[in-house]
């Protein structure tokens, strides 16, 4: 079978393991080939203070088109941290000119109500652009309520509440699925696909501790899982499946912090599960 090929468009922060540096192993750890497009290089994520940031945007332009005038092509375009609006609009266009691609899009902006430092309040509405040129969004409960303007509610989320942001992203792409969202003492992950059509796919004891690079974690999961041909809801069962037990093998190390998940001693999970998929 031809292998597989994903463009991954995120950021590398040296320090702190999220986006490309999750990215990267987990999709090859799929056997996928991770095509990666750095959209800025950070000495560490900007959760730590005094992080340095350089822009990678002219940078982009020129390999974007490179692969253009080389013709290549991607089963799919997986994006995250994009740094600026700039940026947004570049992806966009490419995609535009890659209708052949599945576009899977975690739009990367903020975690626990808050947008993240460095992006202005004209940020959401550019990701909303992206997002509705993707086949299939990947939002944090934060982002979701930044997309579809709903105020964020940290827990005890209700039925009405997650009816309101469910049909809010129907209206911005036709495939959602949504982390984070806390219900009492477990935190659980939605599907949405169209308006009124939303449903549970998994909910874990919630673990009341801050980890880093969770939904990068999960995005890239996802996004291998099903550039293989999973289904939606597998895709999504096993990129849950794989971050819990990510964050599971972290809780026990103490001084992990901030410095992202110890997920490169579950990707042997991975493998694992491709197998199962395969053997069904
Ligand atoms: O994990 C999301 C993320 C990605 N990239 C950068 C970040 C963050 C979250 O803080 O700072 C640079």
């Amino acid at each position: 079978m031809k292998q597989k090929r994903i463009l991954c468009i995120n950021d590398i922060s040296s320090m702190g393991k999220c986006s490309l540096s999750v990215a990267l192993p987990i999709i090859s750890s799929l056997g996928i080939e991770a095509v990666v497009l750095p959209t800025a290089l950070l000495s560490a994520h900007t959760v730590f203070s005094g992080y340095t940031f350089s822009d990678q945007t002219e940078e982009m332009k020129k390999i974007l088109n490179h692969f253009d005038s080389m013709g290549e092509k991607f089963d799919c375009i997986y994006t995250g941290y994009l740094g600026s609006v700039k940026q947004v609009d570049i992806v966009s266009d490419f995609i535009d000119n890659h209708p052949e691609s599945i576009v899977i899009t975690d739009p990367v902006m903020g975690d626990n109500g808050k947008l993240y430092s460095g992006f202005g309040c004209d940020y959401p509405s550019a990701v909303e652009k992206l997002c509705k040129r993707s086949d299939i969004i990947l939002p944090n409960l934060t982002e979701a309520c930044l997309l579809t303007k709903t105020p964020y509610i940290a827990k005890n989320i209700d039925s009405d509440y997650l009816a309101k942001v469910m049909d809010g992203l129907s209206k911005i792409s036709k495939k959602s699925v949504v982390t984070g969202v806390k219900e009492g003492k477990d935190i659980s992950v939605y599907i949405g696909e169209g308006k009124g059509k939303y449903c549970l796919s998994s909910k874990s004891p919630l673990i009341d501790r801050q980890f880093h690079g969770t939904g990068d974690t999960f995005a890239s999961a996802f996004a291998g899982f099903f550039t293989l041909g999973l289904s939606l809801e597998q895709s999504a069962k096993n990129a849950t499946e794989f971050t819990q037990m990510c964050i599971e093998h972290t809780n026990n190390d103490k001084d992990s912090q901030w410095y992202g998940l110890r997920f490169e001693e579950c990707l042997h999970h991975l493998y694992d599960m491709k197998r199962d998929a395969s053997n069904n």
